[in-house]
């Protein structure tokens, strides 16, 4: 049912599967990954890997143009029905690759346009991109914040680069976390959907997201989604390599219920790949690799 949710937000809700626990069981999302360069290192991430801020570590996803992913999109949504969302989701950050991000958006917007198109980012570079962003009708935006505390910012990111300059401790981390409140800000404004990521670290963030739950909830954003770190040696993160451990099933729930009442909760994330296709927790994309989508006329 639609809850006590305004009908205009519903209606933005409704067909989309990670903004509403009941679509995920009825409705689609797909990711192409366009996006492949990154602005930020985050202790938990290997570049070889998928963007670990909206998908689970230790994925490598198939590189797509513009171009392909707009015919993957077509090919996509003939064979599933149920496909009613286009996210850019890395494998690095859409918005540290926005000229290949926004000409993909451009493609999908001509070609399919019942399709919403949705996003996930950093949002080191995101306000600079709010303007585009709602002129693509883009109403589902993701930002990952995992602090709003520059100390403890410090422990997660180990640089950032911005206006062709690379920073580091604090003052990197100072810099990422305004721009992502002021790129929050400005997207509930313009009434766009927000969701925020959070990435629970045990011993270094996981107490100080109950504080992170309030400052995204008092800018607007709509829905938090807490995730669990998963950190392996193998996939060679700093984290994976200085041991530090992923919080268990029990620790995770603790700090989701606890910050419940604050505001709504995301509890059926399933930590995507950026291919992903398909319902959440159903993964097609060995169906629609390059070379099968190009065999398809
Ligand atoms: Fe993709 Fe993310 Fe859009 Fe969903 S995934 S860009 S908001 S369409 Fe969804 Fe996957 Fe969790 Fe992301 S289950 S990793 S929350
Ligand atoms: Fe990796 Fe994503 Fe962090 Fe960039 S934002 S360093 S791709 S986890």
């Amino acid at each position: 049912g639609s809850g006590d949710l305004p009908t205009e937000i519903w209606e933005k809700v409704k067909n989309h599967p990670c903004y509403s626990e009941e679509a995920h069981h009825h409705y689609a999302r797909m990711h192409v990954a366009v996006a492949p360069a990154c602005n930020i290192q985050c202790n938990y991430c290997n570049r070889k890997y998928d963007c670990a801020n909206e998908s689970r570590p230790g994925v490598v996803s198939e590189k797509l143009s513009p171009e392909q992913a707009a015919k993957k999109v077509l090919a996509v949504a003939s064979t599933i029905p149920q496909m009613t969302v286009l996210g850019i989701a890395g494998p690095g950050d859409p918005l540290a690759n926005p000229e290949k991000t926004f000409k993909t958006f451009e493609l999908i917007s001509r070609t399919a346009p019942d399709i919403k198109l949705c996003l996930s980012t950093n949002g080191l570079a995101l306000p600079d991109h709010v303007d585009t962003i709602a002129g693509f009708n883009v109403d589902h935006v993701t930002i990952t914040i995992n602090m709003v505390d520059p100390e403890i910012g410090a422990r997660i990111y180990p640089w950032v680069f911005w206006k062709h300059k690379r920073y580091t401790g604090v003052e990197a981390a100072k810099l990422l976390t305004d721009r992502q409140l002021q790129g929050l800000e400005m997207l509930t404004e313009r009434g766009i959907l927000c969701k925020v990521n959070s990435v629970m670290i045990p011993g270094v963030n996981d107490r100080h997201l109950i504080e992170v739950n309030k400052a995204v909830k008092s800018r607007g954003a709509f829905l938090h989604n807490i995730m669990p770190l998963i950190s392996a040696a193998e996939h060679g993160t700093v984290f994976g390599l200085t041991g530090q451990r992923g919080p268990s099933a029990q620790e995770l729930k603790a700090l989701q219920d606890s910050c419940e009442g604050e505001m709504n909760m995301m509890r059926h994330c399933r930590q995507c790949r950026a291919d992903a296709v398909g319902l959440l927790g159903e993964d097609r994309s060995a169906e629609f690799t390059t070379d099968k989508i190009m065999a398809m006329e």
